[in-house]
């Protein structure tokens, strides 16, 4: 088959999903056309039947805002005309849905739509009123659509209200990358003594992943473990943040690390993850962290219970119960057969629930259906 694959490239959850269903399409011998603002951050080698179209925004100075949905959905009918292609699946309602359909529409084609809702733009988006009709439109005029957990497939109905089905088809991960393994000596090279346990908490610090209850439970934990936090990824709170650890007097035991891409080998020196978001459609770097073998914790929300099995592969707690959090890291710290327990349960449940390859036929059995109406 001859796939588009339209994501945000940047670092996120969705386009890491995105690229790695293409290039796992891509090694199963399917060619696979990215069309996107810039080339995908995971797309780090060449590949022979992957091919990376960048959508030109013109920037004439009479545009108060550059027209990007509009050259996106141009470079759509570009690609889907000159590489013939037999379907698009795009990720993120708005604005990619939205701009699939006018530019199949632009190439005169009926190609397949695929969509998959990540969450954002129903969880934020589809509550603001400028956007949520056109949410919708993406939705309906979508062939088929996809959300990444149940929790978010309900949310999209109850919020949008859409005349069309939505099946759920979960995240997963590149298990040759992300795999329980020996670090070496990174522990040591990040000035972490070896008998220190190592809490890891990884998103892009927005408000949504409430940071001020990582910390605060990192505050309780250290109280009683002798303990260091990884905190990985930045964005907007990374401020606060830093004011917070401060003046919590924690700065010898909270290491920044900014944006990494080695975070299989940082799991792999964790102990615990913490995810204690307000909302989450999924928590993809939960799975990350279970595949390497880590107990994960984290708040009782959107997705995330479609992950976290309490006492299976970690805890669930309340949003903002940071001593339920605390407590619970705490047991699992000092327990090291708790800890061996919640760790098999982690590798089990993402070989039984959220294997690639699984997923991977889920999509390609939506694509063939798609190909097969004729
Ligand atoms: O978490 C974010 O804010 C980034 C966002 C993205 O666009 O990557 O993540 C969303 O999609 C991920 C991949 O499906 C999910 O794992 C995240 O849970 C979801 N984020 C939210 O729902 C807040």
């Amino acid at each position: 088959m001859k796939i588009g694959i339209t994501c945000y490239p940047t670092v996120g959850g969705s386009g890491i999903i995105a690229t790695e269903l293409g290039k796992m399409l891509a090694e199963k011998g399917h060619e696979v056309h990215f069309i996107t603002s810039s080339t995908p951050f995971r797309l780090n080698r060449l590949y022979p039947n992957i091919f990376s179209h960048q959508v030109d925004v013109n920037s004439y100075s009479v545009f108060q805002y550059a027209p990007y949905d509009i050259a996106l959905a141009t470079k759509i009918a570009e690609v889907i005309k000159n590489e013939q292609l037999d379907l698009m699946h795009v990720h993120y309602a708005i604005p990619h849905a939205v701009c699939a359909i006018l530019g199949r529409d632009m190439a005169g084609s009926d190609i397949g739509i695929v969509t998959t809702l990540h969450g954002t733009d129903i969880t934020v988006l589809g509550s603001d009123s400028s956007l949520k009709e056109a949410i919708k439109y993406g939705i309906e005029k979508s062939d088929v659509v996809t959300a990444v957990s149940n929790s978010l497939r309900d949310q999209t109905y109850d919020m949008i209200n859409p005349d069309k089905t939505i099946q759920t088809i979960y995240n997963f991960v590149d298990e040759r990358e992300y795999k329980a393994a020996d670090p070496g000596s990174l522990k040591q090279d990040l000035g972490i003594n070896e008998e220190d346990k190592v809490l890891i908490h990884v998103s892009n610090f927005r408000n949504v992943k409430r940071v001020p209850d990582i910390i605060e439970t990192f505050h309780r934990v250290q109280k009683h473990v002798p303990s260091k936090l990884l905190l990985v990824g930045d964005g907007p709170e990374m401020g606060r943040t830093v004011q917070q650890v401060k003046e919590l007097g924690l700065e010898q035991h909270v290491l920044f690390l900014g944006k990494r891409d080695n975070l299989s080998e940082l799991y792999n020196i964790s102990d615990i993850k913490l995810l204690m978001s307000e909302k989450e459609a999924f928590g993809l770097v939960l799975l990350e962290a279970m595949a390497c073998g880590v107990p994960c914790i984290g708040t009782n929300i959107g997705g995330i219970p479609e992950i976290i099995e309490s006492g299976k592969n970690g805890y669930l707690v309340g949003l903002g119960d940071i001593e339920d959090a605390a407590s619970r890291a705490i047991g699992i710290l000092t327990d090291a057969k708790q800890h061996e327990t919640l760790k098999k349960g982690s590798l089990e449940t993402v070989e039984q629930h959220f294997n690639s390859f699984k997923i991977l036929e889920q999509y390609e059995a939506v694509y063939e259906r798609l190909l097969d109406r004729g």
